[in-house]
């Protein structure tokens, strides 16, 4: 293959009513990529590590060496790691996949190895301010096509719990002027939460995939009290259980419940997880291409989690990009042990300003057959979105004790 350099490379940020920072490399025979570097609620720190820090060492560099580049960004900065730091890592690596891949003139999942199956399995989000409404939404979705569902809901007395939309407005946890602040009660939620999964179950029947994110709120006590309550539902997982840094926490878990365990959306490296996974103290890591160093570390991540029979299950809010999604599609059709991609739809404008090749078809995804990764962003109408300073609303309890979010 001809040989070729990396000539440019930019930072774009925009903000189709939510804040996403794209990296967009350009290589000298004539070939772009593109690549995802947002980080809900700290996305400038990404673009200014991009634009100050990395850029300057990625022009004249050869764009086929993804991995001497990874590494060359992770060893070489001597400060390894962070969300800000991998996020600008990942941004680079999807958006040399995407060059490759096209340089290759294949849809990105065939260099990866090919697919190990037909479609992606996604689950969707549902919810509802009580019991009745979250029904609904759940038949909603099921008439939708979604083959695994994740259920949330208001708890009586907490109004704004995690998941649940806010007034009118649809579930978007991002918001201008300074954080929002939500009361939380986690006695009333452990007491809720059963009824709420025991009603659905009740309803839909012993076969349906249920999901359910206690969103980083309990004590590892609590999240094992809450596995426990849960077994006779038969959760497909109970995801963040408690905050994600204490691996060790898992392990007083693991020994109370059978309950399926996810965490890892706010992972970004390997060694946040190798404990976890190496001991088996859960079932599927929800680390995401965007947060945890791009296509080239996922794809480590995922190797080493088959060997404990712990399968992926990427997170995928509408707080990544469409580019993530779009890559994230690739990664889950090639990975062996594939567990479960999460799907919250973007909005309408988001899908403008990223056309995608990736499709959805009655509960099932497909990355789509363009060469390289398949989403691509419009340049000239993502600069109808400036951004627009943004923040994830902090949770506090009922005396106002400081709570995670
Ligand atoms: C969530 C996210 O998708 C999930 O499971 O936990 O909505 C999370 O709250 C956001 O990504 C935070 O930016
Ligand atoms: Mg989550």
């Amino acid at each position: 293959m001809q040989e070729s350099k990396i000539i440019d490379a930019k930072v774009i940020v925009t903000c189709p009513g939510r804040n996403f920072v794209t990296l967009k490399i350009a290589t000298s025979d004539g070939i772009y990529g593109v690549g995802d570097g947002t980080l809900n609620g700290r996305e400038l720190a990404v673009s200014a590590y991009l634009q100050e820090h990395v850029i300057p060492c990625l022009l004249g560099r050869d764009p086929d060496r993804i991995e001497d580049t990874w590494q060359y960004l992770y060893r070489g900065a001597y400060w390894r790691r962070g969300p800000v730091t991998m996020a600008a890592i990942a941004a680079v690596d999807m958006a040399l996949w995407d060059i490759k891949a096209k340089r290759a003139n294949m849809p990105l999942y065939q260099l990866l190895g090919g697919r190990c199956r037909e479609h992606v399995t996604v689950y969707s989000h549902t919810n509802g301010h009580d019991i009745p409404e979250l029904l609904d939404s759940v038949a909603k979705h099921i008439e939708l096509g979604y083959k695994a569902i994740r259920v949330q809901c208001a708890i009586p007395g907490v109004p704004d719990a995690y998941g649940v939309p806010h007034g009118d407005k649809p579930y978007e946890p991002a918001d201008s002027g300074i954080p929002r602040e939500e009361v939380w009660s986690t006695p009333k939620y452990l007491n809720f939460a059963p009824k709420m999964i025991e009603a659905v179950r009740t309803k839909f029947g012993p076969d349906l995939p249920l999901l359910h994110d206690a969103h980083h709120r309990l004590t590892p006590i609590e999240a094992a009290a809450l596995g426990k309550s849960l077994e006779d539902f038969r959760l497909f997982w109970l995801e963040d259980a408690t905050p994600a840094e204490d691996q060790q926490a898992f392990r007083l878990i693991r020994q109370h419940t059978t309950t399926p365990l996810a965490v890892g959306e706010v992972f970004n490296s390997i060694f946040d997880c190798q404990q976890l996974i190496s001991e088996r103290l859960i079932d599927y890591i929800r680390a995401s291409l965007t947060h945890a160093g791009g296509i080239t570390h996922m794809r480590r991540i995922a190797s080493f989690a088959d060997l404990y029979s712990v399968r992926t299950g990427c997170h995928g809010p509408t707080d990544v990009s469409p580019i993530c999604m779009g890559a994230a599609l690739h990664f889950d059709l090639s990975v062996p042990n594939f567990g479960i991609q999460e799907h919250m739809p973007h909005s309408a404008q988001t899908d403008e300003v990223f056309p995608h090749a990736y499709t959805f078809n009655n509960g099932y995804m497909h990355p789509g057959e363009r060469s390289g990764h398949g989403v691509d962003i419009d340049e000239k109408l993502a600069a109808r979105f400036p951004h627009k300073r943004m923040y994830l609303p902090i949770a506090r309890l009922e005396d106002g004790t400081l709570h995670n979010w």
